[in-house]
């Protein structure tokens, strides 16, 4: 086996953001911008010899040429073993289990996850450790310190890799093994949920439609509900991955997946529908003609757990990201159990779900997940709706308003400005920042601040503290107003504004929330000079 050392020169752009390293396709196809990021992870993992390293993507343009590429490289710089997802193929939570499952010392995911796919759009990889999770904090800079210092990689001169059977084959010291990438994730779900009564569910009367949007969750998917659980051919729509996911955006929300939306709230709607993203990880739920927001997803999945044989035996806690609502906190609150805080992105649950301080986690764009992985899961996340309908009886509708009765509700609504100027995007946060500490005891909105700040944070099990997670305005009603820059653009800026007010009076739980909201959106948009800055008058996605 011969291993060739290339000189190359450092880039300067290889910075990780929320969830990896994420650039358009043309920047990935640089000479050596691939392979120089792949050496710096592998520099980051010293203790890699002999090592088993999980390798696959969602299934975009570039997915396959990468793989071909790493895995040269692996071989070269010493890992002991290679699980590949047959075709190139691997979701997110699949990764995070296969990780787990095999001990292996970690995975290398390529995706862009919501991002759209092809040859003028995004590619992107990310390192997940040992535990399954995402990499932290620490090891990111790390990578992105060695990315920046790097002059060489090591590469194997080996013949292309059959990725499309599943076998097994040697090349020099590393043994390839392409499996299945679908099997033991269904397998783990199989033994999270009560198979036999999503069967009787899903072969009755009841009907629902999933969307895998063209991307990963198509195989998964058909698998899990036309063939394990017996639910009607077709209920999985869009269901191959295509390179470029079809040509539209792989995100699960009422934007991007709008013929799904469209259906749930016309009069042909099904019982119940979902979608998941370029990589699997995030879940859109929805019932007939009602939308669930994701921090309610998180709410009513805490409240209603026991339902689930693996968490017949209650929940250790519950963690949201900062930007999600509070309503998972009530539920914590009235179940007497841990509650938790984070900054956004999934890397923050790793210690505390490895700690055993949460069961459950979520984020307010379109993440849930448990202690099964440690990645968000899309179809966890349908399992366990469906767990809840199966077992109440009731539809998506009655376990939302039952749920707010119990607990009030959470209005909430996120508007984005993508592709802002970056310069126009950060004066605008700079402006707001500036005005933070004369804003608490103000009346804003008809409404007291309680406090105004940029949101820091320390972890509860290692101590390290991450700051300038996003600017809050907390206001003494429990109501709060949230801006934070995206870490997964790869256009310019993108702005998120979060709103959310609480409310308790059963009269007016079923206002619209653009409406209910809109003092506290006039404001969000006064505070950062919004249209006089950037020109615009309305944000591009609402959720
Ligand atoms: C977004 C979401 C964040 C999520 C991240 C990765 O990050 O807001 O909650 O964890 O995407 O999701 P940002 O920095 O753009 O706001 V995924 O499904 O793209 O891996
Ligand atoms: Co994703």
């Amino acid at each position: 086996m011969e291993i060739t050392t290339v000189k190359t020169q450092a880039f300067a752009d290889q910075r990780p953001g929320t969830s990896g390293l994420r650039k358009k396709v043309k920047v990935f196809q640089q000479a050596h911008y691939l392979e120089n990021f792949v050496q710096a992870v592998f520099d980051a993992i010293p203790d890699r010899a002999g090592k088993t390293l999980v390798l696959g993507g969602d299934g975009r343009y570039y997915n396959r040429e990468a793989i071909q590429t790493i895995i040269k490289m692996a071989v070269a710089n010493g890992w002991g073993e290679l699980l590949i997802g047959r075709h190139g193929l691997f979701s997110t939570p699949a990764v995070s289990h296969v990780i787990r499952y095999y001990r292996a010392r970690g995975g290398l995911i390529l995706s862009a996850s919501h991002n759209p796919a092809g040859p003028e759009h995004d590619f992107g990889i990310k390192f997940n450790g040992e535990n399954g999770g995402p990499a932290s904090e620490s090891l990111t800079e790390q990578i992105w310190a060695g990315s920046k210092a790097i002059n060489s990689y090591r590469i194997a001169q080996t013949e292309y890799i059959d990725l499309d059977h599943e076998q097994e084959l040697q090349l020099g010291n590393t043994r390839i093994r392409i499996i299945d990438p679908v099997r033991d994730y269904a397998d783990l779900m199989e033994r999270i949920f009560d198979f036999p009564a999503l069967s009787r569910l899903l072969q009755g009367s009841f009907r629902m439609r999933f969307d895998a949007l063209h991307a990963i969750t198509g195989p998964y998917a058909q698998e899990i509900l036309e063939r394990r659980l017996g639910a009607p051919a077709g209920t999985v729509q869009n269901a191959i991955p295509l390179p470029d996911f079809g040509g539209g955006h792989p995100d699960p929300n009422l934007v991007y997946a709008k013929p799904l939306a469209d259906l749930l709230f016309s009069e042909q709607a099904p019982d119940f529908g979902a979608a998941s993203d370029g990589d699997g990880d995030r879940n859109m739920i929805l019932g007939r003609g009602v939308f669930v927001t994701p921090s309610d997803s998180l709410a009513v999945l805490t409240a209603q757990a026991r339902c689930i044989p693996a968490y017949a035996n209650g929940l250790h806690g519950v963690a949201r990201s900062m930007p999600t609502s509070q309503a998972a906190d009530v539920v914590a609150k009235a179940l007497g159990i841990e509650y938790f805080e984070t900054p956004t992105g999934w890397k923050f649950f790793g210690n505390l779900l490895d700690a055993g301080r949460i069961t459950f986690c979520g984020e307010e764009s379109f993440g849930t997940g448990s202690d099964h992985v440690r990645e968000k899961d899309g179809l966890w996340a349908v399992l366990a709706w469906l767990s809840v309908l199966a077992h109440s009886g009731q539809s998506v509708r009655e376990i939302l308003d039952a749920h707010w009765q119990r607990f009030g509700r959470h209005y909430y609504t996120r508007h984005d400005y993508e592709e802002l100027p970056s310069e126009v995007a950060e004066k605008m946060l700079a402006g707001l920042q500036a005005q933070l500490p004369v804003l608490p005891g103000q009346q804003l909105a008809g409404r007291e601040v309680q406090v105004a700040d940029d949101f820091s944070y320390t972890d509860p099990i290692d101590g390290s503290v991450s700051e300038h997670q996003g600017l809050r305005i907390l206001f003494a009603d429990g109501a709060r107003l949230i801006f934070r820059l995206s870490g997964t653009g790869t256009t310019g800026a993108t702005l998120r504004i979060y709103h959310e007010a609480y409310e308790t009076n059963p009269e007016q739980f079923h206002r619209d929330p653009q409406r209910y909201l809109a003092s506290l959106v006039t404001l969000g948009k006064d505070l950062t000079r919004l249209e006089s800055l950037s020109g615009r008058k309305a944000p591009t996605v609402i959720t």
